[in-house]
């Protein structure tokens, strides 16, 4: 009795404390591969979505009730008929979705680039309850990328940006069929790449927002508003309202501020989401395209100011809503524990799922003759990088009785991009460990002198750090350094894409890996 009053005692003041906690949080939000945010608002819930690339499932999904500590709650795209990704590279796949409520239904859209529907690229899903399950695509006429939905006055508007402007139509919501001409109604100022639009009712004003300047260090969102849907658009005269190449953005770690999202919260209060990157090395960056929130308040002409003076910052002292408490990301997957992968764990393109099991044992892994620099899917299961500084380890055995074989880490940018720590069986009953890198077609490795008994469980370990990423490996209680390489190679200036690194279990060829636990930890 005395114990449970005590921890019930407890419970209040941590539940006490959580919920009093009103100003201050840290940029990014949402850290790693996780770009082209949008949210939206249902009552006193939040969730966001953001862009996937050539990773299967695809456009995750979090739920937060503060805007700033987020859950992922799944995947909006989880089964092959509604993302077909092949050939996929980190060019093409999942763009921008943009998610929205109205009406009891959810709606996400977006653009499947490379893999639409005769030649279509633009359609939505939708639900009822956000966990899903989420309808099959309906497709759409208009093209460009980048759609988004406004729900007005019995009516579904659908923009997007064919032929470097946004365009705008009136679509039926139920079957997606083109109610009215695709017009064009706004350029925006001048920046290369008009794309990211998002129109908003407030006031009697429509406004469109978007992004503008590329999607690299030049980027900015700008805005402008009409009284008709369809324009003509005047631009706030203080565009851009959220840029970092102004001089007082010079030494920020966070840069390439871009397509954004707003959203009026349940206080009244109003936000943005938006993406941006922090260089680490040598001004390249590698963690992707992340998740960015900024306060918004709206000036006397009636346009929206973003944190005061169009940046934002790591620390952000302002005020916010009530927060939850934060989750620590640290965290040890213990796979003979857990009966399905969590929703943060993405494979390449269209997995063959009988490749990958889940027992008391552990995720096994089976090889196939499909290698990581193939453009079809490799055995491959990964979590995203999400901080600069980090130490991922997993145990890893592998049976390769049936002949050649390699299974263990790999630090993946893209297909011509990666460094791969493994274990490989020459099918002699011995192993080594093997440290590779592969960047387009040049390849070198390095190889652990020692002999390893097949079936060994090692443990293998990747420190990230802002310019180096260090590789050991842990053998029966004994560690060894197989060395270093340079993080500049697999950073998006290098490898190019729209996606970050992610860090991932794999096998090739004819073997099998057994993987007991994974452990991912920022420093
Ligand atoms: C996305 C576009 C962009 O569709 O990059 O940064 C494209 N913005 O809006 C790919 O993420």
């Amino acid at each position: 009795m005395k114990h449970i009053l005590l921890s019930s005692v407890l419970a209040t003041v941590v539940l006490h404390a959580a919920a009093s906690v009103t100003q201050g949080y840290v940029n990014p939000v949402i850290p790693g591969f996780y770009p082209d945010p949008s949210v939206c608002r249902v009552g006193d819930d939040y969730y966001l979505v953001n862009s996937s690339f050539q990773y299967f499932p695809g456009v995750p999904l979090f739920h937060s009730k503060d805007l700033i500590h987020w859950d992922q709650i799944g995947n909006v795209l989880d089964r092959e008929s509604q993302l077909p990704l092949k050939g996929a590279s980190a060019w093409l796949g999942i763009y921008a979705p943009t998610i929205r409520y109205n009406d009891g239904t959810y709606y996400m859209i977006t653009t499947n680039v490379g893999n639409g529907d005769n030649g279509r690229g633009n359609f939505f899903v939708t639900a009822t309850g956000p966990a899903g399950p989420w309808s099959d695509p309906i497709w759409l006429d208009q093209g460009g990328i980048d759609p988004s939905l406004l729900f007005d006055e019995g009516k579904t508007y659908f923009v997007s940006n064919p032929d470097g402007a946004i365009w705008l139509c009136e679509i039926d919501a139920a079957t997606g069929r083109q109610l009215t001409e695709s017009r064009r109604i706004w350029e925006g100022t001048g920046g290369r790449h008009p794309e990211a639009p998002h129109i908003y009712k407030k006031d009697g004003w429509y406004y469109l927002m978007i992004a503008e300047g590329g999607t690299e260090m030049g980027h900015m969102v700008t805005i402008a508003r009409s009284r008709d849907i369809y324009g003509p658009y005047e631009a706030n005269p203080d565009n851009p309202i959220l840029y970092h190449q102004r001089k007082i953005a010079q030494s920020n770690p966070i840069q390439g501020t871009g397509h954004a999202d707003l959203v009026e919260a349940h206080d009244g209060s109003w936000w943005l989401v938006c993406l941006a990157f922090r260089p680490q090395t040598n001004n390249m960056h590698l963690t992707g395209r992340e998740t960015y929130l900024a306060p918004v308040t709206w000036n006397a002409q009636g346009w929206p100011v973003v944190n005061g003076d169009g940046t934002i910052s790591v620390n952000m002292d302002v005020a916010t809503l009530p927060q939850s408490d934060a989750m620590d990301r640290s965290v040890t997957y213990d796979f003979t524990q857990i009966d399905r992968m969590p929703f943060n764990w993405v494979y390449l393109r269209n997995p063959d799922m009988s490749n990958y099991r889940l027992s008391p044992d552990g995720l096994s892994l089976r090889g196939t003759s499909v290698d990581l620099n193939s453009i079809g899917s490799p055995t491959y299961v990964a979590v995203r990088q999400q901080d600069i500084d980090f130490t991922a380890s997993a145990v890893v055995s592998l049976d390769a009785s049936a002949g050649n074989a390699e299974a263990g880490i790999s630090v993946y940018m893209d297909v011509a991009s990666h460094y791969d720590f493994f274990l490989d069986d020459s099918g002699d009953g011995s192993q080594c460990v093997v440290l590779r890198y592969q960047l387009n077609s040049i390849s070198g490795e390095r190889k652990l002198p020692l002999d390893i008994k097949s079936g060994t469980p090692v443990s293998l370990t990747v420190k990230g750090t802002a310019d180096r990423y260090d590789f050991s490996c842990e053998i029966d209680g004994m560690t060894h350094s197989l060395g270093q390489l340079d993080t500049r190679y697999l950073s998006t200036e290098t490898a190019g894409g729209f996606t970050g690194v992610t860090i991932g279990l794999f096998a090739v060829g004819d073997g099998t890996a057994l993987v007991r636990s994974f452990n991912y930890k920022p420093e």
